[in-house]
């Protein structure tokens, strides 16, 4: 059996931080006196924190100096951090921590692939650090997904091929860079949302571990 790599996304896939983002960015519009809705913040999961803001005041038709913009997104991050700081173990998605340990019984690498800043931060709140071998996160990539960027660089802190390499994802575009890399992408979510990716799953309970037997069994793609 060859070693094989996971990639796991953050939000939406390991944690449900987007109610989060959605409280923190709603204040900040409404400051702005632009409406902002849970429709609206479907459409920033996975995107970058400045590709966020941009697409909020695109929405309500405003623009800002850059100094107004930076003062923005710091106050942004502090109201979501907020929320991040008071964030515990139990918020761990279902059977995520199953899913995880399987893996790191069968010795297999295991990585973080995240567009947030606030990755490692989070991942300390609820004590999962410790079961990543590598962390690639917001502060580590130049090209927002669907770049490849992330995953390519997580597979290769991990030491395996891209074509050894497994990403589980929430996002389209996440999905997209899976794809990009010459990765396996498994979405977690909604079938018609996340149809380019190889297989899709509701969420991890629907993850068996002969499932993952059959990922690691399988040739490379
Ligand atoms: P931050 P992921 C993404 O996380 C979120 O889905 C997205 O909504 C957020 O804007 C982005 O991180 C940046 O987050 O403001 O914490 O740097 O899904 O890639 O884990
Ligand atoms: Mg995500």
């Amino acid at each position: 059996m060859t070693k094989k790599g996971f990639l796991f996304d953050l939000d939406g896939v390991i944690v449900d931080t987007a109610k989060y983002h959605f409280l923190a960015w709603q204040r900040l519009a409404s400051s702005l006196g632009i409406s902002f809705t849970e429709a609206q913040n479907e459409e920033l999961k996975g995107v970058s924190r400045v590709r966020s803001l941009e697409k909020i005041l695109e929405w309500g038709n405003k623009t800002l100096t850059p100094e107004e913009f930076a003062q923005c997104m710091e106050q942004k991050n502090r109201d979501y951090l907020h929320y991040v700081y008071q964030m515990e173990a139990s918020e761990i998605l279902p059977d995520v921590p199953r899913v995880l340990a399987y893996l790191q019984q069968q010795q297999q690498a295991i990585a973080l692939g995240s567009a947030s800043k606030n990755a490692r931060i989070i991942l300390d709140r609820v004590q999962l650090t410790d079961q990543f071998h590598a962390i690639i996160d917001g502060t580590n990539v130049t090209k927002a997904k669907p770049d490849p960027e992330v995953f390519l660089i997580g597979a290769q802190q991990l030491g395996i091929p891209p074509a050894d390499c497994i990403v589980f994802e929430d996002s389209v575009a996440g999905i997209q860079a899976a794809n990009l890399a010459g990765m396996i992408s498994i979405g977690i979510g909604d079938h018609a949302i996340l149809h380019e990716a190889t297989h899709v799953f509701q969420d991890f309970t629907g993850i068996t571990n002969t499932f993952l037997d059959q990922l690691l069994h399988a040739a490379a793609v």
